[in-house]
């Protein structure tokens, strides 16, 4: 064994080594699907495969509607605009950005609502001191696919007759209380962008039970058009193309297999990093269907090495763990200049950005990789002391 990148050995790894890489599937099935797509010229706009892909969609999820979209970001900004959200609308911070983009890009605030440390999900009990009388809606998220609190947030959004949607671009497949992810709520948006766990290169879907929120959001997603030359609402380009579909639907059919993928590599870190000091892996609730795509620890502010420092250590090794979602939305522009205090608000999600690291899962992780990676985690925590002199004397 070499010593540490950082203090001049070899790095562990020869080539890079991703979040998010990838799950590919049958590599021919997805080749005949392009050639179908080919040969019967029928590339966009509502075509045969986003019609199956809808389908086996909204067979997985359990609702009866399912609208696919190019991305995620954008049937989020279609959910919102069918849901009729103006003025305010309540959101963690603690999320990819284009949670609360999505709002901004419509005029509506984000009113960044605490997140509950234990589940990284908003805090339900924060929530209702954030009502005003401008808020219209709360827009929760399934952090890493866990769900968040649907039960508090239906209560809270009932009693103040706002609108609910829901964030699941992670949580294709989870479940919570036995209820499949995509039932909540108004509606839910799911992202089928190559680092999800079921990818159309890029790709989104609403899905809902909702028929009238359904048939509004599928007309959006077409500039409005109700029939050949009728436009019967103001809308956008919100297609997923057929290619993305052939994509999407492969994927889908080799789900069970990368979620199993995903699980022996969570499993394979968790053995690891079982006693290491400092470091905690995140857990899920196996009574439950999940889809473990993110492995994400958390590092103790009384750790050897700060969060960071690990990060540092790993990347010289070619392990490209990422601190996801650092540093919270409320951090980022506009947000940062639109609320400069908002920081002193959110203590938890200021807490927790230090504190979190996603590291490296999914089928192109071999689970001798996985235990390379666990293994530079609990060696660096053993070597603490001189790893972090060694980073601190390079600066
Ligand atoms: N809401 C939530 C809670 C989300 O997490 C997301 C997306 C959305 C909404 C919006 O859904 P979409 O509009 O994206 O459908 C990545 C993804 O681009 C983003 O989709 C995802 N969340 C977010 C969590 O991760 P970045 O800025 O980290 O991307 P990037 O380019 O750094 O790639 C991430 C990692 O994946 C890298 O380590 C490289 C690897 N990668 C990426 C791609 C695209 C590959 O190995 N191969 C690839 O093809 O945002």
């Amino acid at each position: 064994m070499t010593d540490f990148a950082i203090l001049g050995g070899a790095p562990a790894f020869a080539e890079p080594v991703h979040v998010g890489r990838p799950n590919i599937g049958d590599r021919d099935r997805l080749m005949e699907r392009i050639a179908g797509v080919i040969d019967g010229r029928w590339l966009t706009n509502d075509g045969p495969l986003v019609h199956e892909l809808e389908q086996e969609v909204a067979d997985v999820v359990g609702v009866p509607h399912c609208i696919a979209m190019c991305n995620g970001t954008v049937a989020l900004e279609i959910a919102i605009r069918a849901a009729g959200l103006t003025g305010e609308v309540i959101v963690p911070p603690f999320t990819f950005v284009a949670t609360a983009h999505a709002l901004q890009w419509q005029e509506i605030t984000p009113v960044f609502c605490d997140v509950d440390p234990r589940t990284h999900n908003i805090d339900p009990a924060r929530v209702e001191e954030l009502i005003t009388p401008r808020t219209t809606g709360i827009l929760g998220v399934h952090v890493w696919g866990r769900p968040a609190p649907v039960d508090e947030l239906a209560r809270i959004a009932g009693e103040h007759s706002l609108r609910l949607l829901f964030d699941a671009a992670h949580a294709l497949g989870c479940s919570t209380g036995g209820r499949m992810v995509g039932g909540f709520g108004t509606a839910e948006v799911l992202s089928f962008h190559a680092t999800k766990v079921v990818n159309s290169f890029e790709g989104g879907a609403i899905v809902t039970a909702d028929e009238g929120f359904a048939e509004v959001a599928r007309l959006m997603r077409n500039h409005g058009f109700a029939d050949y030359d009728e436009v019967g609402h103001v809308g956008t380009n919100g297609k997923m193309s057929e290619i993305a579909a052939a994509m999407g639907l492969t994927s889908l059919e080799s789900r069970e297999q990368f979620v199993a993928a995903n699980r022996r590599n969570y499993e394979a870190y968790h053995a690891a990093l079982e006693g290491v000091d400092g470091v905690e892996l995140i857990d899920y609730d196996d009574r439950e269907s999940c889809n473990w795509q993110y492995v994400v620890v958390e590092v103790a502010e009384s750790a050897g090495l700060t969060r960071d420092e690990l990060q540092a250590v790993l990347w010289a090794e070619n392990v490209l763990a990422r601190r996801y979602f650092f540093p919270g939305c409320h951090r980022m522009e506009p947000y940062r200049t639109l609320f400069p205090d908002a920081a002193e608000r959110l203590p938890e999600t200021e807490r927790l950005v230090q504190r979190v690291l996603a590291l490296p899962t999914g089928t192109s992780m071999t689970t001798d990789a996985v235990t390379t990676v666990a293994g530079l985690v609990e060696r660096a925590m053993r070597d603490a002391p001189r790893l972090r002199a060694a980073l601190r004397a390079a600066v």
